[in-house]
């Protein structure tokens, strides 16, 4: 029998669960697609002539505008230049590389996060200091004594926390003051309209440094056909390009096409849909848990944790599911600074079919109650 500790991070839970059983663990969209996502599929071939035909840098063009605008980040195009990677976790993986060859080493990151962001920081010779979500929305404090970069997911995974623009306004400043690059992480944007008005211009008045991390990898059914943005101001001194084309030549067409017809599909109804669906199996998770509590009653993003209290552990309750063919995150790996205060949790993925989430939601509680 697997136990936690065979588990190192948090995608090898992840794994193990693609691999069997019912999947409520990873974060990537895995719901059937809509009549118009399926039309889109259905013209994969048509869209393969029309990448061979195009010229990749008005593909690429296209792909970042439809996604930016789609989620209201109308002033990226001018204000930014734009780098289209894999996945985010690779546009990560650049900027951490950009951070340690300026000799940049000091991040306060945002606590609790998803396990591969400071995993990743850390892997570059990063040294982190954890920022309280409480100090990030609640009384937004300014960059710690002597750090290099302030790092924020916004949305936050798992919790949803959110910054809203006064938040955003009052960091950007803050950063600016102090000479601090502020990164941001927006990978679950597009769940949430709340974070969709224009970050960057919001962060050009300010006058900071920035470096944000766009993703489309949460959103649409692809079979993780996806893209990362690298979003950076034109001036920025960080050697973001270089390590850029260090790493890769670009995306594959075919994917920045795919992501353009999506990101057109959702600026036209497409996120209206995903929201519903997300909403709905939000609904199934809540009311199917009656005797729980659920810590975010405010989030939008494609993920729900629910509070075990202090008498189980996530972990045992996780790896208990394991045992019956369920699978979903105990958190004490997002509480990267701090694991144990992470063992009141369970994270549910809900970028999934209804009775998926339905049946998984019915094994939670049944187990639960045993
Ligand atoms: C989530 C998977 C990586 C990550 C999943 C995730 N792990 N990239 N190492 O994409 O919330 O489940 O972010």
């Amino acid at each position: 029998m697997t136990g936690p500790r065979d588990f190192p991070n948090l995608t090898e839970l992840e794994l193990a669960a693609i691999a069997s059983g019912i999947n409520v663990a990873d974060g990537h969209a895995r719901y059937d697609p809509t009549p118009a996502q399926r039309k889109i599929i259905e013209q994969l071939p048509d869209l393969f002539a029309q990448a061979a035909e195009a010229s990749p840098v008005g593909l690429d063009r296209d792909a970042q505008a439809a996604y930016l605008s789609a989620v209201g980040q109308h002033t990226a195009g001018s204000a930014a230049e734009v780098l289209t990677c894999y996945s985010s976790s690779v546009a990560m993986e650049i900027f951490a590389r950009a951070l340690a060859a300026a000799g940049l080493r000091r991040v306060a990151l945002i606590h609790p996060t998803f396990d591969n962001i400071p995993d990743i920081l850390k892997g570059l010779g990063m040294s982190l200091v954890p920022l309280d979500e409480s100090s990030v929305f609640d009384q937004p404090a300014g960059p710690p004594p002597g750090a290099d970069v302030v790092f924020i997911t916004t949305p936050n995974n798992p919790t949803g926390r959110t910054l809203g623009e006064q938040q955003l306004a009052h960091w950007a400043r803050r950063c600016a003051e102090r000479g601090v690059v502020l990164a941001l992480d927006t990978s679950f944007r597009g769940f949430d309209r709340r974070a969709q008005f224009d970050h960057y211009a919001v962060l050009a008045g300010s006058g900071c440094r920035y470096v944000v991390i766009e993703d489309t990898g949460k959103l649409w059914p692809t079979l993780d056909l996806k893209v990362g943005f690298l979003v950076f101001r034109r001036d920025e001194p960080l050697a973001l390009r270089r390590i850029y084309t260090d790493i890769l030549l670009g995306v594959s067409p075919l994917i920045l096409a795919l992501v353009r017809a999506l990101a057109d599909d959702a600026g036209e109804g497409g996120f209206a849909d995903l929201h519903r669906l997300i909403g709905a199996n939000r609904s199934i998770v809540r009311s199917g848990l009656p005797r729980l509590s659920f810590p975010d009653p405010d989030s939008r993003v494609s993920v729900e944790r629910i509070d075990l209290g202090t008498r189980v552990t996530g972990t045992r309750v996780a790896q208990a599911l394991r045992q019956r063919g369920v699978h979903a995150l105990p958190c004490r790996q997002f509480h990267w600074a701090d694991p144990a205060s992470g063992e009141r949790y369970l994270r549910l993925a809900l970028g999934r079919p209804g009775h998926l989430v339905a049946r998984a939601t019915q094994m939670i509680s049944d187990y639960l109650a045993s």
